[in-house]
């Protein structure tokens, strides 16, 4: 199934009988800088990819919401009615990869209740059939994505008009509880926030979001992605351990989150913390520093300018945050000793993708020389292919 408003259109025609209300699209991201800062009340520099997520939905006549979309040629679908949404707990049934959409109605459903029994008395039940095109499990948000297109169309149908920074809480609530992801804000505001050649500055302490021109395009540049096709999850593991070591660390500190250390605290850190602790902790306030530093490096000189910072960021992550895998690392080193002027590891670790940034007319040497030094070390073959910074979630028809 094809992302656009007709292959969507035309599969909800053929799983409903009937005709969408309308077709919705989110999309994926890759975050340019800025890892594992977000739960920190820290700094963020992803954007929007032009992969997207698309959902086609319409009302049904009774209070079942039905969400359906295809994986490995399967059609799966799953549904939950408003009623039990509405109880309490009513999120615990939700499993598996229905937990995404279903998870967001039931997170709009409880905002929603804020305006009264009648006003929830009158929500009709949608259907609400999804097409993917960001790859899933690659690091890229392909759950951030699922979430803020559910969430566009489901607030435009119910009449709810919440706002996107809303909406992004709304989607980040269902991954923390629905699906049981520890996540902080950045995929979901990417996906809502995203604009064309742009990157979102985040500060995930206000939520003030600047949108910040990258210009890769006007500067001859392009960003590559490498899947490692190394799997990943967020709801257990490292990424959950990393997030207890930094709150640790701040508690530690005496401070409530890691956004209220800054490089200089790092001297006294290093006394007070074991030294695991403290690298978690050095990570987050150097990686803080580098969004602010990439910023305005962007701002100042320009997207060529940005290669080092990318390229700090990595090694911080490999060897202080430790969420690097060797086929990250792999795709990094290659990606630089072939011209890249940075490249680091995107997303919450473990697996999923590399990005670098790289001259337009470097990236068939550098797709290259990545396969080649993958197949060399024995390793599953990535796919790479170059993103562009899109607009955000919003209505296609
Ligand atoms: C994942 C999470 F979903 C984000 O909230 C963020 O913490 C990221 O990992 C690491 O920066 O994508």
């Amino acid at each position: 199934m094809t992302v656009t408003d007709q292959g969507t259109a035309a599969r909800f025609a053929d799983l409903t009988g009937r005709e969408p209300a309308g077709v919705w699209s989110a999309p994926g991201r890759v975050n340019l800088i800025g890892e594992h800062t977000d739960y920190n009340a820290g700094f963020v520099l992803p954007f929007a990819i032009d992969r997207r997520v698309a959902a086609a939905a319409g009302f049904r006549d009774d209070r079942v919401l039905r969400v359906a979309t295809e994986l490995d040629g399967q059609t799966l679908s799953a549904e939950a009615s408003i009623d039990d949404l509405l109880a309490d707990g009513g999120e615990a049934a939700l499993e598996g990869w229905s937990a995404y959409p279903l998870g967001v109605a039931w997170s709009l459903l409880a905002v929603a209740a804020e305006r009264g029994a009648e006003f929830v008395a009158g929500l009709r039940g949608i259907d609400l059939v999804l097409a993917t095109e960001v790859p899933v499990g690659a690091g890229l948000s392909s759950s951030a994505a699922v979430e803020a297109s559910t969430a566009v169309a489901l607030d435009e149908l119910w009449g709810l008009a919440l706002g996107r920074e809303l909406l992004a809480r709304v989607c980040q609530r269902a991954e923390n509880v629905a699906v049981g992801a520890p996540t902080g804000i950045m995929d979901q505001f990417a996906s809502l926030f995203g604009a064309a050649d742009a990157a979102v500055f985040l500060d995930c302490r206000s939520l003030d979001a600047a949108v910040v021109p990258l210009g890769l395009a006007e500067h001859g540049l392009e960003v590559l992605v490498v899947d490692t096709r190394v799997a990943h999850r967020h709801a257990d593991g490292g990424y959950r351990s990393r997030r207890e070591a930094c709150e640790a660390g701040a508690a530690a500190m005496g401070v409530d989150t890691l956004r209220d250390l800054d490089v200089e605290d790092l001297e006294r850190a290093a006394e007070v913390l074991d030294p695991v602790v403290f690298r978690r902790v050095r990570h987050v306030v150097t990686e803080n520093r580098r969004v602010l530093d990439t910023v305005r490096t962007l701002r100042e000189q320009g997207a060529p300018a940005i290669g080092p910072l990318l390229d700090a960021s990595h090694v911080s992550m490999r060897d202080d945050f430790e969420i690097s895998v060797p086929e990250l690392d792999l795709a990094v080193e290659t990606a630089q000793a072939s011209g890249a002027l940075g490249a680091r590891m995107t997303g919450g670790g473990f697996g999923g993708s590399a990005i670098a940034l790289v001259a337009a007319d470097l990236v068939p040497a550098i797709s290259a020389a990545v396969l080649a030094a993958f197949a060399e070390a024995g390793y599953a073959e990535p796919k790479v292919f170059t993103v562009h910074p899109a607009d955000g979630a919003g209505r296609l028809v």
